[in-house]
């Protein structure tokens, strides 16, 4: 009598030394000497090697199984050290469910190809690292939210108008009327904490970048949060709270697959709160004398971020902005209107992974500063009316998921961190 289908995790933690097991899973490797088959099989959560000898039954489907064949494997699990994991299987039935054609990935491909074939590329050891980490990271964002009384909502992705400027908006065709992809919840968001005042949403925000660069993605996972009757402050202090709450739950909890990617668990358990905070001013001067051509006034670049990123070698706050810069909800500081309440959160190497602060909560000012912006005040009636009925002082933040990620797992594209890239060139598969 054959056990249920078991995990191969659990024979490599030694659960099933002398035990008759069925695993399924796919051919990894093959190797194959006279007198045996080596067959390294993968399932989710690991592979584990399978040998089959000549006197077997198993032979003849041994020798015709190929590589990222489905199968199933029947047999006895031995200890043995030279097999990787130090337990492999002695097989004594197998049968190929689907048999694959030849493989098309082979070793040494350029990452140009692996993203053309990303649909069998995602099967790698490394992409499955990747993507259960992303899954936990998830996880533990939702209960980081969840354990303070967030309420989870749910915003339209069909959008009439533009939250965060007209250069990266997607426009489309919505019956004959022409609308455009979000790019982010945060004004329907605030819609929301009139009734429930602590919200946030995992969803996509659509952006359309023409640059390329290692950090932007068209399509990418967007957790945002809305608070209200709190401002800038309370905002830096939740954002700090959710990146280091994260960053320690994934350290303890996904030990195996931060080792397996050579990730150093301790840069992620030693993230601890407050974050350093500069004010951008003081970004600049910081940037000025180590020779960059920036005046007051004009936005961070990658490098200049990245610079700046390398000299606190972990995560922190650059806040208090330039009105201009800045998008047209931001509120005006209240000493000084050509400054707004916004902060970035910056980690090494990525640079920017969020940006929040206060909203603009005062009718008037709102309006003008849509004037300000060029923006037709006809298409936010709907954003405007929040401030006329009760309006609340408020602030929120928005994270890109998967820069988090990319630095999370020192992964040198933002690509790596999502299963299907989407990019101003890439869009297949
Ligand atoms: O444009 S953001 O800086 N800010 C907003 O969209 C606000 N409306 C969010 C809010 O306050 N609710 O984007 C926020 C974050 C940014 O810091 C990045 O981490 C990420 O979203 N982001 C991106 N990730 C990947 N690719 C692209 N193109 C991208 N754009 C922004």
């Amino acid at each position: 009598m054959f056990m249920s289908v078991i995990r191969v995790q659990q024979i490599l933690e030694g659960r099933c030394e002398g035990k008759k097991v069925q695993v399924r899973g796919w051919i990894y490797r093959k190797r194959e000497s006279k007198k045996t088959i080596f067959l390294v099989v993968r399932d989710p959560t690991g592979v584990v090697q399978c040998t089959v000898k000549r006197d077997s039954p198993a032979w003849k489907t041994a020798e015709e199984a190929t590589i990222e064949s489905s199968v199933v494997v029947s047999g006895t699990v031995k200890r043995d050290e030279r097999a990787p994991g130090g337990f492999e299987i002695a097989v004594e039935n197998l049968k190929v469910v689907g048999l694959a054609e030849t493989f098309p990935i082979t070793e040494y491909q350029s990452e140009e190809f692996l993203r053309d074939v990303r649909h069998l590329w995602l099967r790698s050891r490394r992409m499955t690292l990747i993507m259960r980490v992303r899954s936990e990271l998830l996880w533990y964002i939702h209960e980081f939210f969840r354990k303070r009384e967030f309420v989870e909502v749910s915003p339209p992705m069909f959008i009439s108008s533009a939250c965060e400027g007209g250069a990266t908006l997607f426009g489309l065709k919505y019956f004959d009327k022409d609308l455009y992809l979000t790019q982010s919840a945060q004004l329907y968001l605030e819609a929301l904490i009139y009734s429930l005042e602590k919200v946030y949403c995992v969803a996509p925000s659509f952006r359309a970048e023409k640059s390329r660069t290692v950090r932007h993605l068209t399509e990418y996972w967007h957790v945002e949060a809305e608070q209200a009757f709190v401002g800038m402050e309370e905002m830096m202090k939740l954002e700090e709270n959710l990146v280091t709450y994260v960053c320690h739950k994934v350290g303890e909890n996904c030990r195996k697959e931060l080792d397996a990617l050579n990730v150093d668990v301790n840069k992620l358990l030693e993230v601890k709160t407050p974050f350093p905070r500069i004010t951008y001013s003081e970004a600049i001067e910081r940037l000025k004398e180590k020779g960059f051509k920036i005046e007051w006034g004009e936005d961070l670049g990658y490098d200049e971020e990245k610079a700046l990123a390398a000299e606190f070698g972990k995560p922190f706050f650059i806040h208090t902005y330039p009105r201009q810069i800045k998008a047209f909800y931001c509120k005006l500081h209240p000493e000084n209107p050509e400054l707004v309440l916004s902060a970035d959160l910056l980690v090494p190497r990525v640079g920017e992974i969020t940006t929040g602060g206060a909203r603009e909560d005062d009718k008037d000012k709102l309006v003008e500063r849509l004037e300000e912006f060029g923006l037709r005040k006809e298409d936010y009636q709907w954003y405007i009316d929040l401030r006329r009925y009760g309006t609340v002082p408020h602030a929120g933040f928005g994270l890109g998921v998967e820069r988090l990620l990319m630095w999370m797992l020192d992964l040198e594209n933002v690509m790596e961190a999502i299963p299907f890239p989407r990019t101003i060139r890439r869009f297949y598969p």
